[in-house]
């Protein structure tokens, strides 16, 4: 299938970021439906949760993951793991409608040839939100990480390299999707507390979903 159709019936479009950062607006909305049902299943398989951080406070987002490995947080630190702790099962295998859409839309932002090994699950409800951070736990910064938004729209902050630099506030909307990579891929980043609002296909829930080369 042709990345860019010619005859205008694409319905999607780019707004770059930055180097590195492009938002791909509504490039998964045909395919939401679909994804939702696939995350049901793969959260019946291995549920949502909130962890615990390591300065012992909690998560506000709950989380889970697909693929070879998942971000798992507690007392101890973080880190990808390999079994979910709380099934104490690898995690689910990542299904092919959600690795062929992540490699899609790096190849329309310029990455062709993404293989991602993780996907996370983010869930959140209304009130929770993501503070500034980096993802640096992945051993390979030189493939992008892929972000498709589900359900509420939050705001995300896009900051620089360093904590301190300003951020700039990007609106994410059910079926944008976000590819991060080159040199944005260590920018700091976060999400505003998510609203009270409702969406159709996911109630007050916003989902977030990342795609990662983690080994
Ligand atoms: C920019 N999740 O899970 S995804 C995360 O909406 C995370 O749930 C957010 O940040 C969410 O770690 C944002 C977008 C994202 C992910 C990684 C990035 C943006 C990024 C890495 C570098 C720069
Ligand atoms: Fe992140």
């Amino acid at each position: 299938m042709d990345l860019f159709s010619t005859d205008g019936t694409e319905s999607w479009w780019q707004e770059p970021i930055c180097p590195g950062a492009v938002v791909l607006r509504q490039f998964a909305t045909a395919a939401t439906t679909d994804i939702l049902t696939t995350l049901d299943g793969l959260i019946a398989d291995a549920p949502l949760r909130q962890m615990q951080t390591p300065g012992g406070g909690k998560m506000s987002a709950a989380l889970s993951a697909c693929g070879d490995y998942g971000w798992v947080s507690d007392r101890r630190g973080y880190r990808y793991a390999a079994i979910d702790p709380l099934t104490q099962q690898a995690w689910p295998e990542m299904p092919d409608l959600l690795s062929t859409l992540a490699a899609r839309a790096a190849a329309a932002a310029g990455y062709p040839h993404y293989s991602p090994d993780v996907c996370l699950i983010n869930c959140y409800e209304t009130g929770a939100k993501m503070g500034l951070h980096q993802d640096k736990d992945e051993l390979d910064f030189s493939a992008p990480i892929v972000s498709v938004s589900l359900g509420v729209p939050a705001n995300f902050q896009f900051g620089g390299a360093k904590r301190t630099d300003k951020p700039v506030k990007i609106p994410l909307q059910h079926g944008d999707v976000v590819v991060w990579g080159g040199p944005a891929r260590l920018n700091f980043h976060g999400v505003l507390t998510v609203r009270k609002a409702l969406h159709p296909l996911t109630g007050s829930r916003r989902f977030n979903l990342t795609f990662r080369k983690t080994h």
